[in-house]
């Protein structure tokens, strides 16, 4: 429609999550739109808190190490503890993995039949230069019979009930899907509503942009060095790819979302399993991509969502993108 005229019928994120639980039919009992309004509701206030952070300058170290040894940024912290607080009050939420949290966290109060796992402000690191960052998250559903313990959590990420991301870049990006495709929402500050702005988003078959951190190059696989120097050559149309890094995981991915690429953070011979972590890096987003007809695989060439994790903070190496990247990549590291 026209710049001009007024959009009267908004799709809300609430009201798609109810259109969502109106497809699933009388069974179900709501608790993951209710989960789900949670998870909206921390997403708006880590927005709201990072926008302030610059004037208030609350970014800058903490002073504090995190679980896996990163300098802790004050907002990482703000954001961990606005998470924890928003799962916790949702009162549907049992079990909470975070980065920013070395031990799995038990909400022994709740009777919630949820277990969440999350990086608050993921690619924090780059907020200093004010470059987009995001919260990333997935959901699994308890086992059958389950009171709350850390074998919900270390499973395959294809037992993944939901997940997405949202990234705080100029305006705040939630990109979600609860298992039928992927769904795109705009966060309006001045409704406080997240607004339907990328239905049902499929990634394009094949696009040439890749998305990785070059500096890693000298500790590579032969197979990945390869791989690489063959998109650096003239393509059929004459032209080498284009490459696009920007160090915030949100933000690499959600490009190659949304434009089509390939984005890979493989492991190489100083890090063998790479530097993401599998539970609340690799699968939400593997979940996203695959979910939008993409694919996501290890440095096997192996769908990475049929990992099964043995420790909460694992790391592989992954490679995600459009279908017909992914394939190519496979011819050069598939065994
Ligand atoms: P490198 C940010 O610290 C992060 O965890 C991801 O968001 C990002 O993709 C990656 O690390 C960047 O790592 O080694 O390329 O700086």
């Amino acid at each position: 429609n026209g710049a001009g005229t007024v959009q009267t019928d908004l799709i809300t994120l609430t009201r798609f999550i109810l259109q969502e639980q109106q497809k699933v039919g009388p069974k179900a009992t709501g608790e993951l739109t209710l989960l789900l309004n949670a998870l909206q509701f921390a997403f708006k206030f880590i927005a709201h808190t990072i926008r302030r952070a610059e004037l208030v300058n609350l970014i800058g170290l903490a002073g504090v190490q995190n679980a896996t040894g990163d300098d802790q940024k004050k907002l990482d912290v703000i954001g961990d503890e606005i998470f924890i607080n928003a799962m916790k009050a949702s009162g549907n939420v049992k079990l909470l993995v975070s980065e920013e949290q070395e031990d799995l966290i038990v909400f022994e109060s709740s009777n919630g039949n949820y277990a969440v796992v999350c990086d608050p402000i993921d690619g924090s690191s780059n907020l200093d230069a004010g470059v987009s960052v995001g919260t990333i998250f997935g959901v699994y559903r308890l086992l059958p019979g389950s009171s709350g313990t850390i074998k919900d959590v270390l499973r395959s990420g294809t037992e993944m009930v939901s997940a997405g991301y949202t990234m705080y870049g100029a305006s705040a990006h939630l990109m979600l899907t609860t298992g039928h495709g992927v769904n795109g929402f705009t966060l309006d500050t001045h409704l406080g509503e997240f607004i339907l702005t990328y239905p049902d988003l499929r990634i394009p078959h094949s696009r040439a942009i890749y998305s990785v951190n070059e500096g890693n190059s000298f500790y590579w696989s032969d197979e990945i060095k390869a791989y690489l120097a063959s998109l650096k050559e003239p393509q059929s149309n004459g032209k080498p790819y284009s490459a696009r890094y920007i160090g915030s995981m949100v933000a690499d991915v959600h490009r190659t979302l949304l434009y089509g690429g390939i984005f890979g953070y493989p492991g190489d011979s100083k890090s063998k399993n790479g530097k993401l972590r599998v539970l609340y890096e690799c699968f939400p987003m593997a979940f996203l991509l695959e979910q939008a007809g993409g694919l996501a695989v290890n440095d096997r060439g192996e769908q990475i969502s049929h990992i099964v994790p043995k420790q909460i903070h694992e790391r592989s190496g992954i490679w995600l993108g459009s279908k017909g990247e992914i394939e190519k990549l496979l011819t050069f590291i598939k065994p």
